[in-house]
């Protein structure tokens, strides 16, 4: 596929105000998610999960792309249909999770590296077969008092530019996934530090790896402060750690960039998005949109707790958290019309 093609996948993807859904946990993350509220962890229970998702009525009118993991891309719904073109034919685009999960970096433990880049060619031709138009592939960074370390930083933003590479070779789209994670008592510029360093480091490779900057999607972390810092920061300043961390880092030919969430509750995430496009959007080259998990799942999850005639409740949750991202993206994001809503429907 050209580069042209790509950037205009990229585009499509993010337009409208939508964003991206990700129900690419691995087996193991999404077992333990279940294990929290007592669901059963099987691969029944898993398809169920998955079929009540993406068959939310309307998730369209929010949701621009569905990233599935590796069960799932080979399962069909409930009804018989396979799970890419379910996905198609609510008139959003499939893609794939196509890391193997991390591993201790050598030489320098705690730290961790991204596995899955051998036969990665052949398997991005398997996914594009049964329907994926992108990849997605993660990297982890911690912070704690000496890391991350250079070579872990180095390590993990070649991994991924030389994943970057193989997609497009292939056709596929790669969103590019860097995640400074939010664990430890680590302040906001510690935070916005490691996050520039990374993402400088990743579009380094890139270049290097002759990655084309247009047909690719970033999904970073937001720059925010540690979870156990006591400083938790306020909206805009937040807005504006992250906007100046992604200007300094970010290539302007870069045509989106779509958060991850990392923990934050929902309602949090949809708010600091909506400060950033509320505060910036006549002034950043990229789009600013959502590539959200948890905080898009986590409240449906605990109303569905694994029984099928709440489906339809689950279903209005994801729904309502979907649009409250699209209005974040716009900028019209209300959140005093948010929680409450939500506390109605788990009720
Ligand atoms: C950081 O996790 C990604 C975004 O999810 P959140 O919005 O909840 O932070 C997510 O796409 C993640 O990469 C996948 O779920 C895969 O996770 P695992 O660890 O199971 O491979």
């Amino acid at each position: 596929m050209s580069v042209a093609k790509l950037a205009g996948l990229a585009v499509q993807m993010v337009a409208h105000g939508k964003g991206l859904l990700a129900i690419d946990e691995s087996i193991g993350t999404c077992d333990r998610r279940f294990a929290a509220l007592g669901i059963a962890q099987t691969v029944d229970r898993r398809r169920a999960w998955r079929d009540l998702i993406v068959t939310t009525p309307g998730l369209g009118q929010s949701i621009g792309a569905i990233i599935l993991n590796e069960e799932t891309i080979r399962q069909t719904t409930l009804a018989g249909v396979p799970f890419a073109a379910a996905i198609r034919d609510a008139g959003i685009i499939p893609g794939v999770k196509v890391d193997s999960g991390t591993i201790e970096l050598a030489g320098h433990a705690p730290e961790r590296i991204t596995e899955g880049l051998d036969g990665l060619k052949a398997r991005l031709e398997a996914f594009a077969a049964v329907g994926a138009r992108f990849a997605k592939w993660r990297g982890v960074i911690t912070i704690a008092a000496d890391i991350p370390t250079r070579g872990c930083i180095e390590a993990n933003a070649q991994t991924l530019a030389r994943y970057a590479a193989i997609c497009q070779q292939v056709g596929l789209l790669p969103v590019i996934e860097p995640e400074v994670l939010m664990d430890g008592p680590h302040d906001l510029a510690r935070c916005a530090v490691v996050t520039e360093a990374v993402l400088h480091a990743v579009f380094r490779h890139a270049d290097e790896q002759g990655v084309a900057l247009e047909g690719l999607i970033l999904k970073p972390n937001m720059v925010l402060p540690g979870s156990d810092c006591p400083d938790q920061s306020d909206l805009v300043t937040i807005a504006d750690a992250t906007v100046r961390s992604l200007l300094r880092a970010v290539p302007a030919a870069v045509p989106a960039v779509a958060f991850l969430s990392g923990g934050q509750p929902g309602a949090l995430a949809s708010a600091r998005l909506n400060a950033m496009n509320d505060r910036f959007k006549a002034r950043i080259p990229w789009q600013l949109s959502f590539s959200f998990a948890r905080a898009i799942q986590q409240p449906a999850l605990e109303i569905w707790n694994g029984r099928d005639e709440r489906a339809e409740a689950a279903q209005a949750a994801i729904a309502h958290r979907a649009m409250c991202d699209h209005a974040a993206r716009c900028g019209t994001y209300d959140a005093s019309t948010d929680v409450p809503l939500i506390r109605a429907q788990a009720a």
